[in-house]
């Protein structure tokens, strides 16, 4: 579906806001704890090795100053902040996030004609009929979004707002934290023509190396690049995605979340068993299946589960979130295998049936993993 099916007059340009949460885990521990306000805040994903091993998840601000950012080890963390006495290291709370972002994602809910969650901190929506297809009226519908988040949660958040996704998506990030960029129709290839193409979402370090190479270091210069180089490239699909990217042009439809929350296969051994190996054949068969079938529909997933009937038609199921959301079959397969070993283990009955599931779901946006699967390979 392109905007001008969902709108009858072509010259009616599409209203798509890209909502980002600031600082996300770490803005939701100050809101528990006021008097972490101004001081470095720093979540950990703690590893099972115990100690200081594991990696930050986010940090706030401050703690930004001094170099802590998503992703560096916990000890290198402690390091740069060892001279700030008043630093707070907090282990992650995901039940406690999710709960945030829920009551944040129904406050901006109402305002949208559509509305597709992509995060736990991220969310698209289209309000094109709520506001009459006029771009003058966005300035106020986002004062109105945002004083109401600040007002029932305390929350701040940064705002994109344009015709399309790719440009909405690139706005958010554009004005941070308590931003908002709104780019008009006729603004957009102005908007994009400074910026590294490694915004563009979906181009990763790789993509972005070769399209430096290429000459294209800004989107600007990408829009250079004529449709035939971008394909012979990168292929059919990616190059021409990036062809219409340089100009602005994208035609993603906003998609109602909550369509699909999980993605789950099973199957009935040939057997009766409860000996880990003689199973693991058809896991693997199963988490090939849910893989193939979360891909396909565009999706990365977050946790993992694993469903086993007994013998006495009980079931017992075991599920696991993994940090951040994943494409990955590898992820997915070792998962599933430590979580049926575990359930073997636990268990002494005979199993009959053994299902997979990939939940907490999150859109991919399509390009995103076909990129992440170019960027793996290359
Ligand atoms: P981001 O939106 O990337 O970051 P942020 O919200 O912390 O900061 P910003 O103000 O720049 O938007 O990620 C959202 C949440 O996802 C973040 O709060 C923590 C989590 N996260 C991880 O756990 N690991 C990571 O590597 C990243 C990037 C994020
Ligand atoms: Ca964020």
């Amino acid at each position: 579906m392109s905007w001008d099916a969902s709108s009858k007059d072509k010259n009616k340009q599409r209203i798509i806001f890209h909502v980002d949460f600031d600082y996300f885990f770490a803005q939701c521990e100050e809101l528990r704890d006021p008097s972490l306000k101004g001081k470095p805040v720093v979540i950990c994903v703690y590893s099972a090795r115990g100690g200081d091993s594991g990696a930050v998840s986010t940090s706030n601000y401050k703690a930004r100053e001094y170099g802590v950012k998503s992703g560096i080890p916990i000890k290198l963390a402690k390091n740069r902040l060892k001279d700030v006495p008043d630093a707070k290291f907090l282990q992650v709370d995901h039940e406690y996030y999710t709960e945030m972002s829920d009551k944040a994602m129904a406050i901006i809910r109402k305002y949208a004609d559509r509305f597709e969650v992509v995060g736990v901190d991220e969310a698209f929506f289209e309000a094109s009929e709520k506001l009459d297809y006029d771009f003058n009226k966005v300035e106020e519908l986002v004062k109105t979004i945002k004083k109401e988040l600040k007002e029932q949660l305390g929350l701040t958040c940064s705002i994109g707002v344009a015709p399309n996704k790719l440009v909405a998506k690139i706005a958010s990030d554009f004005r941070k934290p308590d931003g908002l960029t709104i780019v008009k129709p006729k603004e957009v290839q102005a908007f994009l023509a400074d910026l590294s193409v490694g915004k563009i979402i979906g181009v990763g370090k790789k993509t972005e190396e070769r399209l430096n190479e290429m000459g294209a270091k800004t989107i600007g210069e990408l829009e250079n690049l004529d449709i035939y180089t971008l394909t012979k490239e990168f292929g059919k699909k990616i190059g021409t995605y990036l062809y219409n990217a340089a100009r602005g042009i994208d035609e993603e439809p906003v998609m109602e979340s909550e369509a699909i929350t999980q993605i789950s296969r099973i199957t009935t051994l040939k057997k009766n068993s409860k000996i880990f190996e003689e199973m693991l054949g058809d896991l693997e068969t199963l988490c090939k299946d849910v893989h193939k079938s979360t891909i396909e529909q565009g999706f990365s997933f977050k946790s993992v589960g694993i469903m086993l009937v007994l013998d006495d038609l009980s079931m017992k199921t075991k599920s696991r979130s993994l940090k951040s959301p994943s494409t990955s079959l590898d992820e997915l397969l070792k998962l599933s295998k430590a979580l049926l070993e575990e359930a073997v283990a636990e268990s002494q009955m005979m199993v009959r049936r053994l299902g997979v599931k990939v939940s907490e779901l999150v859109s991919s946006k399509g390009q995103d993993t076909l990129f992440k699967f170019m960027d793996e390979k290359t």
